[in-house]
Formats: structure tokens, C-alpha cells, sequence
């Protein structure tokens, strides 16, 4: 296979680790935990993974040995810089202990478990992925694993490959299920232990325990240096107005680190939009105000940052969705209907008044895209709603009407941009590529001392990696219970953007002197591999500022 030379250079990168997994690994027992929340029900849900205590791992002196085992491992999910790294970690870690050890990657993600679709991951295949991005080591996909036939094919397969432990990398979704798993094979005493790792570059899978999920860094490295050289061609032009959609299911931390790494003139935090009741009208008069006060000194031109997940964020908007979804769930009468004329005057027949008002108001493409684009549950797929153009073309209305009234006298060019898969599968940062690799160890380390029901962790993140503390985090303690289509169920709690912690905070403060016309923006520049530590190892702005 060719290969660029950067490709090259990073096949036999080293990835930095923790002091605490080199040598012989001693594992300490913290205090007993409890669920976040509803610790009556967990508790009774999760009768044999409940309440066990935090793990931490330390190093001591001697070498490590273990009877040689057999390990499976899954990725789950959308994919996220350093995925391959954790696996790296977790076969090293193993051949390390035992060269007898053996590790199975299950193909296409969950799925891979139940029908048994495996590969043996030797050292020719891992060396050919080690500080790679993607997932195409092994594949992955969005297979839930939740009911009970599913956990008993997986119980057949690994008796048939004599695996003694699977590793789920995953969000809180999938880190959910390997809870349920991890009980399950628990409870029928299958030997069969569970570990889970923290993925996902929306970087909602985080709380008191797990300082960020991997992949965040990256991607949001990525999504930032596009962002810069846009901006720096905004300012060198002078002539569009930037609309730039970023990636992240529902909560706004790739928006909001972004923002932070490349100051542009607005970024839009959903969150903040649901706090503060705003209407999409809100919205793009905001908007509006910024781009109209940087006419006024010629600047026609700026950056709009917009996450993804906004229009679900917007309560009136969300209550049209919730309308649309249940109007149109096996709704024969509206499929037979012809032409989108017919199709529009009997949804606007059927919507409460307030919706209806709202949906006239759209955008007719937007407006069709809101009915047609609907996943196999009945939902609409907010991530296919182009949410730029949407803001592009309100803005435009409303600076038409400005100008009418004298007070917008300017030009209102635009581009539109969405960012997403552009940093999913990016060459993992070296933070990822180091967080990822302790992440496996850890794994690995969390596998030998026979626990199950765990989510493997590093943390102290923002100190050099020989600092790094890595242990293991029960999976109960970070759940809660949630209403999941129509039946309360124990999930991890998501964590949206903290409107009171430091990140956001620091936003507020400064995005007034962003939008400003004598305001600098930032050019944040590639990812850097090599060089000056302060170049190629700095965390994210959200981590930096959490920590401090
Ligand atoms: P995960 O939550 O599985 O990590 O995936 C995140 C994500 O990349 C979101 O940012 C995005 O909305 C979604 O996946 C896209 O999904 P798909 O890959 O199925 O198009």
C-alpha cells in the first residue's frame, strides 16, 4: 500500500504514557460510588455491577504477568480520531503480560459480536493502523446492543473463540449497553467481563470522572484550522459572509471550543438558545445586528458558527418536530398525496397554530425537509437539515427589510459550509494519539484485575502524559434515568454545554469584542506531530479551562 511520508513518520510515533502503566501495574480500590442520580432504581437494575468502588492503577516495581487470555473488541458509533490507538494500547498491553494473549476485533461494530464476524488482530494488522484515523481496522456501526437474544448469541461466540472479555468503545449509548451487558453476563456467570472506553468527537460523553471523550481534541484541531484559513480568505476578500455548520448530534462543544480556538465574529450555542427561550427569530436578528454594525465600517464580510444540533434546541421549533413526528408516523393519507403543494396545506391543516405559524414562516425547502427526511423510528434527521442555509436566507430577509427602513446599508454575500466528516477520521492528534494508547493499557490493566461493568480512564490531562492518572470508573455511576422512546431507562447522562462553567463563561466575555470590526480573528494552522511541545501537545480550550 503507498503511503504519504507523513503516514510514514507516524507509524513508529510512541505514544506518551502515564508513569502509573509502566512496570508492573498495581490496581487500588477507592470508595464504594453511587449513581448520579435515581440510586434506588440503578440499583435494582444493576444488582451486580452497583456501587463498586473507583479504580485507580499505580506502578510499582517487577514485571507483569497474566495466564493467557482471549479478548474481543467492538467500536461503536460515529468515528473518532484515535479509535485505532485504543486498540493499539489494549494489544500491546495484552502481548506484553502474556505473548500467548490474543485479541479478536468483532467487524462492522456491534454487530460483528452477535453474528460473529471476527478478525484475529496480530501484529502485522495492528502495525499497519498504530496512530492512524478511522475505524477501518475493523469497522463500525450503530447496531444497539440491548436485548437479550443479542447478549446470548455473544455469549456463543466468545465460548467459541474462548474470550474472557470484550472492550466497548463507544459513546454514552454504547457505554450504556456495555453496562447492561457487563450485568448480564455477570448475572449468568458466563466469565464473560465487560470494559467500556470513553468515545465520540461530539465530546458529550464527560462528568466528574471522565475529563473528555477521544476524538474531541482532534476533530475540533481540524474543524478550527478549516475555520482559520476560511477567515483569514474572509479578511483577505473581504466580499462573503462565512456559514459554517459544525458537527456534534446535540450538544455545542465542538461549536463552543471552536470558537474559542479561532474567534469568529458569532458562534451560536444551542443551550444557551433553549436557556434563554430564543425564537429562530431571535436568532437570526442577532445575527442580523452583527452583520449590519460591520457594514456601517464596510466590513461586509464574517464568520457564523452554528451547531449542528441548533433547530432541536429551539423550543418552538422542537415542539413543530414533535408535532410533524407524530403526524406523519405511518401516516398513509400524507405518503399517497401528490405534489408538495397538496403535501404543505394538509400538514399546515393538521398543525396546532402556533406550529403552523412557524412552518409557513420557514423556508419552503427547509419546510419539505422538516416532513420528508425521517430515520426508521419516525424521527426527523436534524443532522440533514441544512441549518446554514436556513440562517442565510432568514438573515438575508431580514437585512432586506433593514435596509428598507436605513438602517443596514451594506452587501450581504454569503458561502455556506458543514464540517463533520472532514475531522472525523483525521490523523489522530498527539493528544489523541497518546490519550487513546493509555486508554487501551488501561483497558488492558482493568481486564487482567478481572473487573467488569467498568469504563477504562485517564485523567489530569492538561499536565505532560507522564502525569496522567488512569483507573477505572464503574459505568452505574454515571448513570441516570432517562425517558427513552415512551419507557423510563438507565442511560448515562449526556453533558451538554455548562452554561456556568468556565468554557461558556469565557465565550460570553469575549464574543462581543469578536464580532467587532477591529477585532483579530485567530489562524489556528494544522495539526502539528512534531516540534515544540507547546505546538503539539496543547489539549483543547475547554479542557485547558476546565482544569485550571
Ligand atoms: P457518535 O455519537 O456515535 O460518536 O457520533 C457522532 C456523530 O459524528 C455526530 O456528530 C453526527 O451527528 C453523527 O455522528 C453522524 O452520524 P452518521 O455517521 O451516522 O452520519
Amino acid at each position: 500500500m503507498l503511503k504519504s511520508p507523513l503516514q510514514i513518520a507516524r507509524q513508529s510515533y510512541q505514544p506518551k504514557m502515564p508513569k502509573a502503566l509502566m512496570g508492573h501495574v498495581v490496581l487500588r480500590e477507592g470508595q464504594a460510588t453511587q449513581s448520579v442520580a435515581d440510586q434506588e432504581e440503578i440499583q435494582k437494575l444493576f444488582p451486580n455491577t452497583y456501587g463498586l468502588p473507583l479504580l485507580t492503577l499505580d506502578s510499582a516495581p517487577g514485571e507483569q504477568q497474566s495466564d493467557a487470555i482471549n479478548v474481543g473488541v467492538i467500536l461503536s458509533g460515529g468515528q473518532a480520531p484515535g479509535g485505532h490507538n485504543v486498540i493499539c494500547g489494549l494489544f500491546d498491553g495484552l502481548k506484553k503480560m502474556n505473548p500467548d494473549n490474543k485479541l479478536f476485533g468483532f467487524l462492522g461494530g456491534p454487530s460483528g459480536l452477535i453474528e460473529g464476524k471476527y478478525e484475529e488482530l496480530t501484529s502485522d494488522v495492528i502495525d499497519e493502523y498504530r496512530n492512524t484515523g478511522g475505524f477501518d481496522i475493523i469497522g463500525s456501526g450503530r447496531t444497539k446492543l440491548e436485548e437479550e437474544w443479542q447478549f446470548d448469541e455473544g455469549i456463543k461466540v466468545c465460548k467459541q473463540l474462548g474470550i474472557n472479555a470484550i472492550v466497548i468503545i463507544g459513546g454514552d449509548d454504547s457505554n450504556t449497553n456495555a453496562c447492561v451487558l457487563a450485568e448480564y453476563y455477570k448475572q449468568k456467570k458466563c466469565g464473560i467481563q465487560v470494559i467500556g472506553c470513553p468515545k465520540t468527537i461530539d465530546g458529550d460523553l464527560k462528568n466528574e470522572m471522565i475529563e473528555t471523550s477521544f476524538g474531541f481534541d482532534t476533530a475540533c484541531k481540524v474543524y478550527s484550522e478549516l475555520i482559520g484559513n476560511i477567515q483569514r480568505d474572509a479578511n483577505s476578500a473581504k466580499k462573503y459572509w462565512h456559514f459554517i455548520r459544525l458537527m456534534g448530534r446535540s450538544a455545542s462543544h465542538i461549536a463552543l471550543e471552536c470558537a474559542l480556538q479561532s474567534q469568529p465574529n458569532i458562534c451560536i450555542i444551542s443551550e444557551e438558545v433553549e436557556a434563554k427561550n430564543l425564537t429562530l427569530q431571535d436568532i437570526v436578528d442577532q445575527i442580523a445586528i452583527v452583520v449590519a454594525e460591520r457594514a456601517k465600517v464596510g466590513q461586509n464580510f464574517g464568520t457564523v458558527l452554528i451547531p449542528e444540533g441548533l433547530i432541536e434546541f429551539i423550543p418552538a421549533m422542537r415542539r413543530l418536530i414533535q408535532e410533524l413526528n407524530d403526524l406523519l408516523a405511518n401516516n398513509e393519507e400524507f405518503v399517497a398525496m401528490e405534489g408538495d403543494d397538496a403535501k404543505r396545506e394538509y400538514i399546515k391543516s393538521m398543525l396546532t397554530p402556533a406550529s403552523c405559524e412557524l412552518y409557513r414562516s420557514l423556508p419552503k425547502a427547509i419546510a419539505k425537509q422538516l416532513t420528508m427526511d425521517r430515520d426508521p423510528h419516525g424521527n426527523v434527521q436534524v443532522s440533514l437539515i441544512e441549518t446554514e442555509k436556513l440562517l442565510i436566507e432568514m438573515v438575508g430577509k431580514k437585512l432586506a427589510q433593514m435596509k428598507a427602513s436605513g438602517t443596514y446599508v451594506g452587501k450581504f454575500a454569503t458561502q455556506h459550509h458543514f464540517f463533520g466528516y472532514e475531522g472525523r477520521c483525521a490523523i489522530p492528534s498527539n493528544f489523541d494519539a497518546d490519550y487513546c494508547y493509555s486508554l487501551g493499557q488501561t483497558a488492558t490493566q482493568l481486564i487482567i484485575a478481572g473487573k467488569t461493568g467498568y469504563m477504562a480512564i485517564v485523567r489530569n490531562l492538561t499536565q505532560p502524559a507522564a502525569e496522567w492518572v488512569a483507573g477505572g470508573v464503574p459505568i452505574t455511576m454515571m448513570m441516570n434515568m432517562e425517558k427513552r422512546n415512551g419507557k423510563m431507562k438507565p442511560v448515562i447522562q449526556k453533558a451538554l454545554v455548562d452554561l456556568n462553567g468556565k468554557p461558556f463563561k469565557y465565550f460570553e466575555e469575549h464574543r462581543a469584542d469578536w464580532a467587532d470590526a477591529d477585532m483579530d480573528y485567530i489562524y489556528p494552522g494544522p495539526i502539528q506531530y512534531y516540534g515544540p511541545t507547546e505546538v503539539c501537545d496543547q489539549p483543547t480550550h475547554t479542557l485547558l479551562l476546565e482544569n485550571a
